[in-house]
């Protein structure tokens, strides 16, 4: 079995429609590509079953939910930064706001399929400085400076979409 972003989505929003304990308004087509992009070992473009798996236990609703400390169904901003520090991402004030008014909605809070785009692409972002920092380790030569160079640009552009919604 092997699943693309669009079937992806249909899968998500299928799960999520039968749920009243937590708010969303859909996966979108570009968090199912993210998603899809970033679990995809094997690089065809599509998920296998153990991918998908693996997908499956970084999003769990009850992760999202046990974060939900009142129950609305949304995160709020306090929320939020409760639930990104235990999911591992340490980030500063700065960052937290910003990813608010990114994510969130008017009132700052954030539905479920939001907060999921929000972690896989600080995932993607996170794994990328990881990747540049252990080739920074390794890096002697002209080749590995330049492929440093590399990452270095790709962490722009995503800062860019995570932080900007570029
Ligand atoms: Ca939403
Ligand atoms: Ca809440």
């Amino acid at each position: 079995m092997e699943i693309s972003a669009t079937e992806l989505q249909t899968i998500f929003n299928k799960i999520v429609a039968k749920r009243t304990d937590i708010k969303t308004d859909g996966f979108s087509m570009e968090t199912c590509r993210v998603m899809v992009n970033l679990m995809d070992e094997s690089g065809n473009g599509k998920l296998g079953l153990s991918e998908f798996a693996t997908l499956w236990k970084k999003i769990q609703k009850e992760f999202y939910k046990k974060n939900d400390m009142d129950g609305s169904g949304c995160m709020s901003t306090p929320e939020m930064r409760m639930a990104l520090k235990e999911a591992g991402f340490s980030l500063n004030d700065c960052i937290h706001q910003i990813l608010a008014a990114r994510y969130g909605d008017a009132d700052m809070k954030i539905d479920f399929d939001n907060f999921v785009s929000c972690v896989m692409r600080l995932e993607m972002m996170f794994r990328i400085v990881a990747q540049i920092s252990a080739n920074r380790l390794q890096a002697e030569g002209v080749g590995s400076f330049e492929q440093a160079l590399h990452f270095q640009n790709q962490i722009l552009s995503l800062r860019r979409s995570v932080l900007e919604g570029g």
